[in-house]
């Protein structure tokens, strides 16, 4: 049995290529209207009405059915007996990608620094983790125990005191099933408070704090469109990571890749949802044919065939390049969340990379590896973000304070300079605070 799905191709050759390319990106990042309407009033309601509409909204918009936001605690306890509860081999898999995951992000910490001037002053920067922060783990077409790894772990390499975890209702509905791999997960990442509430409740409690949930300093994690419009509106009150969009993947090949590899790694980025977008650029025209032909081919013996065929039919393309540098230009307008580059000597093409969320090098460096377990955040930048987005890490938990310290001598010399520009800007406060520093002036 094989499928017939229908891919959009294109080509370099084409003449309107670039307005065809950047037709299928299809990249607005301004939501409706409509949507931060919803936002905006259930945001000001949790910030009046605090645990009471935490509670209206799960009941309404999730599938919770009792009457207090406690209820919707999960206690350490129970995530370690979640976790308690796994067989072996499952809690070994959970385990073994935490081990990387935190190897991984200890690199990731940003150290402290300064230095000395002649004078004997110090200059430096003081780095310090945030002391609460909270994370989205989402629930909608997947169930993600590997997304509470990569978003609370980096936090707890760079020593945030508290990390709170929110994830939707239906986990605590479903303890036995969905809820006990992401609770075990929890309780693998350290995480110290979990509260099964979503969407855009979730993110207002979190920001504005209620009687039951902490406020916190910053929010991280992807969601659906109102959890991503809840966290801009927040924005400034808390921080932010990023603005997530859906998943994305692009594979650049040489066309020396077995082409049912590349497919089933297409497959890997589609299965997420029917928005994911998985594309493919080669500089082989026979190679695009051969892999279209494994995506007919295997598709129907994968379960999740219909987001798939979804997926590929609305966002996915088979992309020709003449050579590798151009199939590189294309990758770099795209900016993709995911880059795979199957080629040979990838190392030799990083450099060409200008934007990607996170680069697989080589044949044998398949997406999943690191949706899992390689050891880097699989919470990266999608819809062309890349551009100026980095994948979620240590560093979004920390934050820096500049350290200035003067010795007497130090200050002498620093003082003129001072006082010269405070006086041309009519401040004479600053003039004469930097001024009396200078021995004899005061
Ligand atoms: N590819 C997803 C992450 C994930 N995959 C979780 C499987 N589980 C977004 O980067
Ligand atoms: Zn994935």
């Amino acid at each position: 049995m094989t499928d017939n799905v229908v891919m959009t191709r294109l080509s370099t050759e084409q003449a309107d290529f670039s307005e065809a390319l950047d037709a299928l990106l299809d990249r607005r990042m301004i939501e409706d209207p409509q949507t931060s309407k919803i936002v905006a009033d259930i945001l000001h309601d949790v910030r009046s009405r605090g645990d009471d509409a935490v509670v209206d909204y799960s009941r309404r918009f999730d599938r919770f059915t009792g009457s207090l936001v406690s209820e919707l605690e999960v206690s350490k306890a129970q995530m370690q007996a979640s976790l308690d509860s796994l067989d072996a081999s499952l809690a070994d898999a959970l385990h073994t990608a935490a081990e990387r995951i935190r190897h991984y992000h200890e690199h990731q910490k940003q150290p402290s620094w300064q230095y000395e001037e002649d004078d004997g002053s110090v200059y430096g920067q003081y780095v310090v983790a945030l002391e609460r922060v909270g994370i989205y783990v989402p629930g909608g077409k997947a169930n993600y125990p590997s997304s509470m790894l990569m978003n609370a772990i980096p936090a707890k390499v760079a020593g945030v005191d508290e990390v709170i975890a929110v994830v939707p209702t239906h986990y605590g509905d479903d303890a036995g099933g969905a809820g006990r791999l992401i609770f075990a997960a929890a309780a693998i990442a350290g995480v110290d408070r979990l509260f099964t509430i979503g969407g855009a409740q979730a993110i207002a409690a979190l920001a504005f704090g209620t009687d039951t949930i902490p406020r916190v300093d910053k929010i991280v994690g992807p969601g659906n469109v109102y959890v991503t419009a809840a966290k801009k509106q927040v924005f400034g009150e808390v921080g932010i990571d990023m603005i997530a969009g859906p998943s994305e993947l692009t594979v650049v090949c040489d066309g020396k890749t077995d082409p049912d590899w590349i497919a089933m790694d297409l497959f890997s980025q589609a299965e997420h949802d029917e928005q994911a977008q998985s594309l493919l650029i080669s500089t082989d025209k026979e190679f695009l044919d051969q892999v279209a032909a494994s995506i007919d081919r295997l598709l129907p013996t994968m379960e999740r065939r219909d987001i798939i065929r979804s997926s590929l039919q609305n966002r996915g393309a088979l992309i020709f390049a003449p050579d590798l540098d151009a199939a590189m230009r294309i990758s770099n307008q795209i900016a993709p969340e995911h880059l795979e580059l199957s080629v040979a000597e990838p190392e030799l093409w990083l450099e060409k990379v200008r934007h990607a969320g996170a680069i697989f090098l080589g044949r044998h460096t398949p997406e999943a590896l690191g949706d899992y377990c390689a050891g880097p955040c699989h919470v990266l930048p999608t819809s062309g973000t890349a551009r100026f987005f980095s994948p979620l890490g240590v560093y979004d938990f920390q934050k820096r304070s500049s350290i200035i310290n003067c010795s007497p001598a130090g200050a002498a010399r620093l003082a003129p300079v001072a006082e010269t520009l405070a006086q041309n800007e009519h401040l004479q406060a600053h003039a004469l605070s930097a001024a009396w520093r200078i021995p004899g002036r005061k």
